[in-house]
């Protein structure tokens, strides 16, 4: 698996790995190519800031000027509209497909269309259940070890005390829903956090505020801490704990993943304590590991991106000139 730098040089608290760049990007990697390249993509939708960055990261990556047709579908984050679109990528006969996967479940028989269509697939941002012989690479950043990260905060800061935690979890069934939730409650086995509730919140703002005021009516003021899997949920969870008369960061501590504008403006101004970056700058590198696969090239089967987490005084740091 290799390290590359997605978008921008990380600066964080913490840089959760050191990066091997792998070389290329997108406009390089194809060296003469003249011929346009139409690729479907299939993205799960518009639920997030973080899916609004990665889709504009996708969009730039695959224009004209790079050599690409972009055949875009964003699927309302249901996977039967996704699979429905990668059949219809299958029969328009694009050179490549590229998916980003809204849950990990039911690819096969579709994959196994676009290997009989001599139609390569290169995943990116989430991971699939099928078998690697379906895809050709997968391009995104390591869940598991976002848990871990933000679990191991919270050991560190809330662990040798009994405290209650939440969780927003992100769209059922998701590679990140499922990674994340597997680091984070790695990290704090052993401690004296209790989970009183998990429910997902499918990473938006909206159902992060429903859940949260369902917790916040079952729980009240037992609650002393959140694990929003991602920005938007616990976002959406601030206007909740306010309105129930509680101060978010102080009265409820909030751990996040993802690292967007509003997260680590949330971070600096201490309504978030502690958030976990999930790059989604990919659109160079799923560009140019495309353009290597159709050339003939060998590819990875995974490139990881390298992610930073932030503290308040991180995250102040970073604002300025964050680029998502
Ligand atoms: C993570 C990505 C998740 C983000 C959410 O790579 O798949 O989906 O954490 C987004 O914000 O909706």
């Amino acid at each position: 698996m290799k390290k590359f730098l997605a978008g921008i040089a990380v600066v964080g608290v913490l840089a959760l790995a050191l990066t091997g760049c792998s070389g290329g990007g997108a406009g390089g990697a194809a060296g003469g190519a003249k011929k346009i390249i139409t690729v479907g993509f299939a993205q799960t939708g518009s639920e997030s800031g973080w899916r609004a960055a990665n889709t504009l990261s996708m969009k730039s990556a695959f224009s004209t000027k790079n050599g690409f047709k972009l055949i875009f579908n964003a699927a309302d984050n249901k996977p039967e509209n996704q699979i429905a679109a990668v059949h219809s990528f299958i029969n328009q006969g694009v050179d490549a497909i590229v998916i980003a996967a809204v849950v990990t479940t039911g690819w096969d028989d579709v994959l196994k269309e676009a290997k009989a269509a001599k139609i390569p697939v290169i995943l990116e941002d989430r991971t699939i259940d099928a078998s690697p012989s379906l895809y050709a690479s997968w391009i995104g950043d390591d869940f598991t070890k976002e848990g871990v990260t933000a679990g191991a905060w919270a050991a560190k800061t809330l662990g040798a005390t009994a405290t209650n935690m939440v969780v927003l979890e992100g769209t059922t069934g998701s590679s990140p829903a499922i990674d994340r939730a597997k680091g984070f409650s790695s990290s704090i086995a052993g401690t004296k956090i209790t989970t009183l509730d998990s429910q997902t919140g499918n990473f938006t703002r909206a159902d992060g505020k429903t859940v949260m005021e369902g917790f916040l009516q079952k729980y009240g003021k037992k609650i002393n801490l959140l694990f929003a899997q991602n920005d938007d949920m616990g976002l959406g969870a601030l206007d909740a704990i306010k309105a129930a008369g509680e101060t978010p960061g102080t009265d409820i501590q909030i751990v996040s993943i993802d690292g967007t504008h509003d997260g680590l403006t949330a971070l600096s101004t201490g309504e978030f304590n502690y958030v976990v970056e999930c790059n989604p700058l990919l659109g160079d590198k799923v560009a140019s590991v495309v353009k290597d696969v159709l050339a003939g090239k060998a590819v990875d089967k995974a490139y990881t991106a390298v992610d930073g987490a932030f503290d308040k005084a991180a995250a102040i740091a970073a604002l300025p000139t964050r680029k998502y």
